[in-house]
């Protein structure tokens, strides 16, 4: 924990407050497989996921809440918060959080294929009959769902979401979310991945919409590496499948606590990660680490 007043914490991420208009938004190394927290870090992970998010705010060049890489003049960090910290913060405008979490999908795979498999659900209105597990959607859809307290998020139907956000409000986040998700899904598809869906939050920040939190990263996306696509079967995920796999070796039930992870797997998962990072910046991991 830093010395700086604690704002929220994630399963895997932590934000500060920074002052009145600045919040420091933090990645862990912690990972969750199963929806449970793992008992050992993944060197550098938070620094993988910041390194991404940090690309695609570049990259997609939208209005969003990144300030600064630039920890030097926050009162109140050690040495060693500021060597923990490296690559893995961000400095970002604090803005009034949209209660909706803006998902945009371009494959049926996950929650949407189950509701779409037991007969139709919020998210699966607007598609034709037919489909396979992972098919690819002709258009991507926007599949908006609410936070609960529970920490699980909850699809919602259309006519949900705009009595939550008015119809104005719903149809610029729908048009902003697809658009990005269509731009990050072509840059992904020129190096051999596909991204197959995603969760982007917004805010406001005087009077503007702006992309928030962490964005393209693989905890908020579902990466796919493009040669092992296959409709009609589960799709390995870029991360995290290689963890997983491994648990489902062990004699585990899926509630906490996990297993511990054997070193060896731990650095297969590291080395997975950065993986992912240079597949999909086309940049060194080393290069990331010593700016
Ligand atoms: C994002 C979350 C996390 C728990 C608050 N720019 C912003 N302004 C105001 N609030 C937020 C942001 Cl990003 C904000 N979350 C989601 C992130 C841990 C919850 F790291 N909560």
């Amino acid at each position: 924990m830093l010395a700086l007043p604690h704002i929220a914490s994630g399963k895997v991420r932590e934000i500060y407050e920074i002052d009145a208009d600045r919040l420091l938004f933090v990645a862990t190394d912690r990972i969750s497989a199963f929806d449970v927290v793992l008992n050992q870090d993944i060197p550098d992970k938070g620094r993988v996921l910041t390194g991404l998010s940090l690309h695609f705010f570049e990259y997609l060049d939208t209005p969003n809440h990144f300030l600064s890489t630039d920890l030097s003049g926050i009162p109140g960090l050690t040495d060693d918060d500021l060597d923990w910290l490296h690559g893995r913060a961000m400095v970002v405008r604090r803005a009034e959080v949209i209660p909706v979490e803006c998902v945009v999908r371009g494959y049926l795979y996950g929650s949407s294929w189950r509701e779409y498999r037991d007969g139709g659900g919020p998210t699966t209105e607007h598609l034709p009959a037919g489909l396979r597990l992972a098919d690819k959607l002709d258009e991507p859809i926007f599949t908006p769902a609410t936070k609960e307290a529970s920490g699980h998020d909850v699809n919602i139907d259309e006519a949900t979401a705009r009595e939550i956000l008015g119809d104005d409000l719903y149809e610029e986040l729908r048009r902003r979310s697809i658009d990005i998700y269509r731009r990050a899904a072509d840059y992904a598809a020129d190096r051999g991945v596909i991204l197959a869906d995603t969760k982007f939050e917004f805010g406001f920040s005087d009077g503007e919409l702006l992309l928030i939190d962490e964005v393209l990263t693989p905890d908020s996306s579902r990466y796919w590496p493009a040669d092992r696509w296959e409709p009609g079967s589960d799709v390995p995920s870029f991360d995290k499948q290689y963890v997983r796999e491994w648990l489902e070796t062990r004699d585990w039930d899926k509630t906490p606590p996990a297993p511990d992870l054997p070193d060896e797997i731990v650095a297969g998962t590291r080395a997975r990660y950065i993986e992912a990072y240079e597949r999909i910046t086309g940049r060194s991991f080393d290069e990331y680490l010593s700016r």
